[in-house]
């Protein structure tokens, strides 16, 4: 019996399909406040980077090996309090990029990848002021990655194209809600260009935005969200071919889930009750049943949501890991290999990363 006890707990407390094994910890920078995972060395395993947001102290950079764990590999120069980070191969080189949006000195930084571990010094860009997020994408379907920067005080998003000398020409500034703090692309019609959504967290509402043929956007269409909309992501949670929009309400604690309707826009939102502050969300096929999951990081709660998708837009009871103080961003990632996807949780309070490895 005294055997058989702790699975029995596991089981009746994380679900099936959602065992993670206890957290490992590393410490990071002061308030590690966003995460990307990729393989930056090339050598098979996912490899991770923090953005230690204030005060100041750039990106923590962890290393990925056989034995399952990220090691700590230093620290990269950002502009002043990277707020959120992401990775991608910008300039097509076969080797993934970090892009850190810095809302202390009103830029982003490029530190290109060199394939081993190694960045080149950061890159900035001006942007607008105060920039929380970073989307990359092909928006001009030129095969080459574009970016949309989120400016929070300038209640703004901004589109800079990629072009051939591996640098990138502003286009457009985007008019949203206010304070716009996140913003995600997918493909809300079936024109097969990508759109922009974002959230405003001082208007309470989300905006979308419609990729017209030259590959601008058009004008932003407000919808409703709960109080205070910290983060958006899409996915397409009933497989219809239409992304759907999952948003965090910090303010009451909820996630609202919209269904995209096919020509653009979405239904009405459909309410769940998260932990307490969510602030950050990650969408991924966690349990492997082909179905997207929701994983939300609730900031006063100092654990994470699983939410298990039906694939019908419903989703099942959600499964509460704790993990550690102020849980603010998530990666998911198979660290080990196992084709099961594992989880890398920053903990902004506790200056530190747990992750989660399936088991
Ligand atoms: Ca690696
Ligand atoms: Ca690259
Ligand atoms: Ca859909
Ligand atoms: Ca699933």
């Amino acid at each position: 019996m005294l055997v058989l006890l702790p699975f029995l707990l596991f089981g009746c407390q994380r679900g099936k399909g959602f065992l993670y094994q206890k957290p490992i910890f590393r410490e990071t920078g002061n308030t590690p406040r966003s995460i990307t995972a990729a393989d930056f060395n090339k050598d098979g395993f996912i490899d991770a980077a923090v953005a230690n947001f204030s005060p100041n102290d750039g990106v923590s950079l962890f290393l990925g090996d056989k034995d399952d764990r990220l090691f700590y590999k230093g620290l990269l120069g950002t502009g002043k309090d990277p707020f959120f980070i992401t990775s991608a191969d910008l300039n097509l080189d076969g080797r993934v990029d970090i892009i850190t949006a810095n809302s202390g000195s009103n830029d982003i930084s490029i530190l290109y990848g060199k394939g081993d571990g190694d960045f080149t010094p950061p890159e900035p860009i001006e942007t607008g002021r105060s920039p929380r997020s970073v989307v990359v994408c092909d928006m001009n379907g030129d095969k080459r990655p574009d970016l949309a920067v989120v400016n929070s005080l300038d209640n703004s998003i901004s589109i800079y194209l990629g072009d051939k000398e591996r640098g990138f020409a502003f286009m457009q500034d985007l008019k949203t809600g206010l304070h716009p703090y996140s913003a995600a692309i997918g493909y809300f019609n079936r024109d097969k260009k990508p759109d922009l959504a974002v959230a405003n967290v001082e208007s309470n509402d989300i905006m979308i935005f419609h990729s017209n043929k030259d590959g601008r956007f058009n004008n932003g269409i407000a919808r409703g969200a709960g109080l205070g909309p910290s983060y958006i992501a899409t996915a397409d949670f009933n497989r219809d071919g239409v992304d759907d929009l999952v948003v965090a309400n910090f303010n009451s604690n909820t996630v609202s889930i919209l269904s995209g309707m096919g020509a653009g826009d979405f239904s009405s939102s459909a309410i769940i009750y998260s932990g307490i502050r969510p602030i950050s969300i990650a969408v991924g096929d966690l349990n492997l049943d082909g179905y997207p999951d929701i994983v939300v990081a609730n900031f006063g709660s100092n654990y994470i949501s699983i939410l298990p998708g039906r694939g019908d837009m419903t989703f099942a009871n959600a499964i509460n890991i704790e993990v550690g103080s102020g849980p603010s961003s998530i990666a998911i990632a198979d660290l080990n290999r196992d084709m099961r996807p594992d989880l890398i949780v920053t903990n902004s309070n506790s200056n530190n990363i747990a992750i989660l490895l399936s088991k």
